[in-house]
């Protein structure tokens, strides 16, 4: 590897060296870049420069200087020949790009300056940008904080992905209801590097021959079919405070030039051999924007495939260029599965070692194991990813029978373990024995990897106990571990509240918490400073001024940015309840009009924030959206209540929103049924910008609380060991809902939010089916402690203190701990230090 260097001639290496790009340190450099490319990558000037183009000259600038050092950092990593990490997602929820940017680098008020003399607002110019939303919520948000900080802490690590031309899409509420507009976001992308000379051809169909070799071992030969290439795009990671700047690559789709039939062409069937380019096309053209639900469609097959193969190929290629013995890969490479969405990674590995290079089953199947790790994301039975067997058979019919002789070794080490315990076998079989057979991809995880994790405390001690309990029998309890969730601080607290940032920064000794966010807990020392506290209320003050300015901007309604402001966002979905929420705000409403003027005077204003996107196909969650914002049609004009409760549905929530909604919360929900969120992180976003939360003991809610104290949360709810005979209560047994909650579903019904049939199945969903979820269950406890959140938060000198302390003790949900310890328990890499 040294060698790649040496290979190049002294004289050359001069000539290349003394012209290195070194991108601009001050502001003059900077304006110059700016300049340059307004006139020359943009061909426009003084002129007819506007703030679209003032962002993409900017962003062009930071680009150059971003990817001199990632061609620095690959050259390091390269030369180094250490171990690098790949983490493989199908979803990456990028956000913005040149803000996150600018502060990585350090030059953020470099750029203020020189966006100044040139004319511009460095706000207005950040706002130009479009997200980068390649993902549906908490899982593609992860994937994003851990490339922050693996890039952050120096680990050689690529990010593996799709590049979808279309990603999440844009949510218009009209009339009240949920609206999906197509997301297109590559008009003008500044942050990637299309890589046409980095192409896979990727297989698909076909069928397989076997034969055999001068050795008599058969061989099997994957034949026909078609194929489509894989084109690579890569964005620059930019660390924080470090020179490492590492890739995330997305593949897109295109016909394989091979493919692109120039018969049809030239004989005058253009459309035919158009509607093959097309269907190539198609493979990474849109996210399918499920969240924890899986829909089983063949083009989500294909997507996962086609991502998986072109990744390997590459991993395969790079490992190969060391020219080490196949048993260094797991030495040289961990890969992580992120869900199950890339298990076909574990097959595709084993076929390139034994079909292409030739190796003996065990010893490949050896490497495979010993490269993977599986990290699971829910325990929800609907988004648990199954195919049918026909499927897979028709569309990769080589991985089917991998998939078989890997099921069919595997049962045998069980059978030797736990003889003739025929149930203990068709219940780990990674091929469900049903109508029709399904492959159980989170059961091909875990057998093709050497270590699985849960993402919060409790949500892997469920894994191990319910869903996988037999795995841990069969592979013993050492290769099931946790690791909690974590967030960046540089994007969910720098970035997105800077002048609390800087507060902190004054009072921990400079801004060393970015890098190590438990030095956040010297904030304790300062909580008796009266100074401090009051520039504490004054920023959330000011930055709730700032969402009520949009609020007011975008829905024409006046909220008081004094009252308390009560925040849900999140993806819409029954299990984290959304419809409690509103089913609570609209028992407020009741409560409110049943009261004198005088009692009415007494009571705390309250807006109750509402955002998140629903499933295009989930009726019910579009159900729940309807309902509130009709309650807020009704509750915002109501003479009676005024200021005292305002219901707003912020439209298309999103990464960037989100950097501007979690800074101006004061208490935030997060209230799903016990035992359904695995983690949620959005959790740990608000406390850390000084918020309180209302939450459920589910997720990482319990881990906030053991590190913050019981005292700055309010808890409430059943208990994750007790749903499972609730819900067998509710069945078998006479289910009531108690008076208050049926006084809302009466006024529901009443049709005072609209028509009296509206809303009937979300009614009915509680009362006559079941109530899957406890709403009403947990229905007196949420309305309880809602009521002691007003009344704590009328002393705001305590409130404040409690926000305080939270704050200071929230330093282990960084994701750089998260990282350090995958890295550590599970991918065996370390960081590759900077000189
Ligand atoms: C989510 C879970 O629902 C969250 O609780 C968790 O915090 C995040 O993953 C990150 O671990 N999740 C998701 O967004 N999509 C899925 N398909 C499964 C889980």
């Amino acid at each position: 590897v040294k060698s790649v260097e040496a290979s190049i001639p002294e004289p050359q290496r001069e000539a290349w060296k003394k012209h290195q790009v070194e991108g601009f340190t001050d502001k003059d450099g900077f304006e110059k870049e700016v300049v340059r490319h307004v006139e020359t990558t943009l061909a426009r000037s003084l002129f007819n420069c506007d703030e679209g183009a003032a962002y993409s000259a900017t962003s062009l600038a930071f680009r150059d200087r971003l990817i001199t050092e990632w061609n620095r950092t690959q050259q390091r990593q390269t030369t180094a020949d250490t171990k690098r990490v790949y983490y493989l997602s199908l979803e990456f929820l990028m956000g913005r790009a040149l803000d996150n940017a600018m502060l990585n680098v350090g030059l953020k008020d470099v750029a203020r300056g020189g966006i100044d003399d040139l004319g511009f607002r460095i706000e207005d110019i950040i706002e130009q940008e479009h997200d980068a939303a390649l993902g549906n919520g908490g899982l593609g948000r992860l994937a994003a904080c851990f490339l922050d900080s693996l890039a952050s802490l120096n680990y050689p690590a690529w990010g593996y992905g799709l590049r979808y031309r279309y990603g999440i899409f844009k949510q218009e509420i009209i009339n009240g209801y949920q609206v999906e507009v197509p997301d297109y976001w590559l008009d003008f992308n500044p942050w990637e590097f299309p890589r046409h000379d980095v192409t896979v051809d990727i297989q698909f169909y076909g069928n397989v021959r076997k034969s055999q070799d001068e050795n008599g071992k058969t061989v099997a030969h994957w034949e026909g079919g078609e194929i489509v290439t894989a084109v690579a795009y890569d964005m620059p990671i930019p660390g924080y405070a470090t020179p490492s700047t590492n890739n995330l690559r997305l593949w897109s789709s295109k016909a394989s030039s091979g493919e692109f039939d120039f018969q049809k062409f030239n004989n005058g069937d253009y459309e035919s051999s158009v509607a093959d380019q097309q269907r190539a096309e198609t493979i990474s053209a849109v996210l399918y924007p499920n969240d924890n639900l899986d829909r089983g469609k063949e083009l989500r097959l294909k997507q996962q495939y086609f991502w998986v193969a072109a990744s390997l190929y590459d991993i395969v290629r790079r490992f190969k260029k060391s020219k080490r013995a196949w048993r260094e890969f797991p030495d040289q490479v961990a890969i992580q599965l992120n869900d199950t969405h890339p298990t076909l990674a574990v097959v595709e590995l084993q076929r390139i070692l034994v079909d292409i290079e030739g190796l003996e089953w065990d010893e490949a199947w050896n490497i495979v194991t010993s490269t993977f790790g599986y990290t699971n994301h829910t325990v929800l039975p609907e988004a648990l990813e199954k195919w049918p067997v026909g499927l897979m058979q028709h569309l990769l019919p080589r991985h089917l029978q991998i998939i078989y002789d890997i099921n069919l070794f595997f049962l045998q080490t069980v059978e030797k373990k736990f003889p003739n315990d025929r149930e203990m076998l068709t219940s780990v079989s990674i091929i469900e024995e049903s109508q029709p057979k399904m492959v159980r991809m989170a059961y091909l995880a875990i057998v093709g990897s050497h270590k699985v994790n849960g993402v919060a405390e409790l949500h892997s001690d469920l894994i191990q106990t319910t869903i996988f309990k037999d795995f841990v029998k069969i592979f013993g309890a050492d290769k099931f571990t946790n690791v909690t969730n974590g967030i960046t601080p540089r994007r969910w607290l720098h970035q997105a509240n800077p002048r609390l940032s800087e507060l902190i920064a004054s009072k921990t000794g400079g801004h060393e918490f970015l890098k190590d966010l438990t030095q956040l807990n010297k904030l304790e020392l300062s909580i008796d400073d009266d100074a401090f506290r009051k520039e504490w209320a004054e920023i959330k003050y000011a930055n709730k001024v700032r969402l009520t300015k949009y609020i007011k901007k975008t829905l024409d309604v006046t909220v008081n940015p004094a009252a308390l402001f009560d925040v849900q966002v999140k993806r819409i979905h029954e299990y984290k309840r959304q419809q409690l929420n509103i089913f609570g705000v609209i028992h407020r409403y009741l409560a409110l009009k049943a009261m004198s003027p005088e009692e009415r005077k007494k009571q705390l204003p309250r807006v109750s924030i509402f955002g998140g996107k629903a499933a295009p196909g989930y009726w019910m969650a579009k159900q729940i959206i309807h309902l509130i914002n009709n309650v807020g049609a009704v509750v915002n004009k109501d003479p009676d209540i005024g200021d005292l409760l305002k219901v707003i549905y912020l439209e298309d929530y999103n990464v960037s929103k989100a950097e501007m909604i979690v800074p101006a919360s004061d208490l935030s929900e997060h209230i799903s049924t016990a035992g359904t969120e695995a983690s949620g992180t959005s959790n740990m976003k608000f406390v850390l910008n000084g918020g309180l939360i209302i939450g459920t003991c589910d997720g990482a809610n319990i881990e906030i609380t053991r590190e913050i104290g019981q005292e700055n949360i309010f808890l409430f709810g059943t208990l994750s060991e007790d749903v499972e005979d609730l819900r067998h209560a509710h069945t078998y047994g006479s289910h009531t809902v108690d008076s208050d909650l049926n006084k809302v579903f009466d006024t529901i019904q009443s049709g005072t939010f609209g028509e009296p049939n509206d809303f009937g199945a979300m009614v009915a969903a509680v009362r006559d089916h079941g109530d899957f979820y406890l709403v009403s269950d947990d229905f007196q406890s949420y309305i309880d402690t809602q009521k002691m959140v007003d009344t704590e938060y009328r002393n705001q000198d305590e409130w404040v203190r409690k926000c305080i302390r939270s704050v200071a003790r929230m330093g282990f949900f960084s994701s750089d701990r998260c990282i350090n310890e995958y890295a550590e328990g599970i991918w065996n890499v370390e960081p590759l230090v900077v000189k």
